[in-house]
């Protein structure tokens, strides 16, 4: 329960749910900002727990499972954050956790990410993707002690719900903005719909500040390598140093907006830093062809993909997103939020990245921040 004056007489020692001792005693607003993230062990949790450790916060991590091997990867490149155990598909450990940490900040990055994984595992997509988001919204209500008839007062938990470009799917118009509307093409956008959707009518029926960032792909060296950015990355570095001779993809003509994770992490805390909350697309306003990333991305090596690139129907999707290009000039008005890293630099600082990992590892590239990190 977060400080505000009409809570100082309602605050007790115990959890009213989960019936764990609360840590902060006083409600005395805390001086540093305390973020807990779920996902936290993916790409875009380790570049948004390194953000906010640098502003200042104090950072919390959710993880899941006894042994996840996550873990320890998250724990040499981000000593100063804290984890915290829970699964978005237990609600009683996601109040606990959210009762333990008393977080002003809660960013819900878990999800099952990839796409094509979420026509194999679609209850679970559902579950997690989906339900997920209900989960972490109840548990910060109930911690707070929200109701129908109880609003939140100053001091409230403020949640970042990570929705997505892939719920515009078959888009109905190009660019896309907050308006567009919704069209998702995979049970895993479907499942964001409901997540994006919740989050809206939580703040709606609650008053809680509840905002969602529509972000459109968003890339990085520590990208899972299922992901087709970092699997060209990947497949350039391995062709480029002897490893492999091939690289075997599915669709060439899909169009994405790519943009840097680093970037995009930024303008979820802004997101939560506003007077009033609000939902925002965020992207850079530029769109490629898989195609052009392939080409891009073994011209930064030297070579020519026409001598690598197979394509395979085994990567091709039930139903494919064909194009998608963001109109952020909200978050550009709004938050002052831009994206600092184009395409091309994007591209071939991931081939560079891939390239010394390879080398110094010997060619293999290890486990490192994937898709399933709920
Ligand atoms: P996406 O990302 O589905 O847009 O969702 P992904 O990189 O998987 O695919 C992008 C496009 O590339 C085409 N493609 C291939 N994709 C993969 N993964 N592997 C291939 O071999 C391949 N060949 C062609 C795909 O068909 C697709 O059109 C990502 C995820 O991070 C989501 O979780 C997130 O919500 C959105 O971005 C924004």
């Amino acid at each position: 329960m977060r400080s505000g004056p009409s809570r100082k007489s309602a605050y007790s020692r115990q959890c009213l749910v989960c019936k764990l001792p609360r840590r902060r005693q006083n409600t005395e607003a805390p001086l540093t900002r305390r973020a807990l993230i779920t996902g936290i062990t993916g790409q875009d949790g380790s570049y948004l727990a390194e953000y906010l450790v640098d502003l200042g916060y104090e950072v919390w991590g959710l993880v899941r499972g006894q042994a996840n091997p996550r873990v320890r990867h998250l724990r040499q490149l981000l000593g100063d954050v804290r984890l915290i155990r829970g699964d978005l598909l237990d609600q009683g450990s996601l109040i606990a956790a959210v009762e333990r940490v008393q977080p002003d900040e809660v960013y819900n990055l878990a999800a099952i990410s990839y796409v094509p994984m979420s026509w194999q595992q679609a209850e679970l997509t559902g579950e997690v993707t989906g339900l997920g988001v209900l989960r972490v919204l109840e548990a910060i209500r109930v911690c707070s002690g929200i109701s129908a008839s109880r609003s939140p007062g100053r001091g409230q938990i403020r949640f970042y719900q990570a929705s997505t470009s892939e719920m515009f799917g078959k888009a109905r118009e190009s660019p896309q903005n907050e308006q567009t509307a919704f069209h998702p093409r995979s049970p895993y956008g479907v499942a964001k719909v409901y997540g994006h959707f919740l989050t809206q009518n939580y703040r709606e029926s609650y008053g809680m500040f509840a905002v969602s960032g529509i972000m459109f792909n968003h890339e990085s060296p520590r990208r899972g390598a299922e992901f087709v950015t970092r699997k060209v990355s990947l497949g350039v570095a391995k062709i480029k140093l002897g490893y492999e001779r091939q690289l075997r993809l599915g669709n060439l003509s899909a169009s994405r907006d790519w943009g840097f994770a680093g970037d995009y992490v930024r303008a979820m805390q802004l997101m939560l830093a506003q007077d009033e909350p609000s939902d925002y697309v965020i992207g850079t306003g530029v769109t490629h062809s898989v195609e052009t990333l392939v080409d891009v991305a073994f011209r930064t090596a030297g070579l020519d993909w026409h001598d690598h690139v197979v394509t395979d129907a085994a990567f091709i999707r039930p139903a494919e997103v064909d194009r998608l290009c963001a109109d952020p000039s909200k978050a550009r008005d709004e938050l002052d939020w831009e994206p600092k890293m184009g395409f091309e630099e994007l591209v071939s600082m991931m081939v560079d990245a891939d390239l010394r990992l390879l080398a110094d590892s010997g060619g293999i590239a290890g486990d490192s921040f994937g898709t399933d990190s709920w």
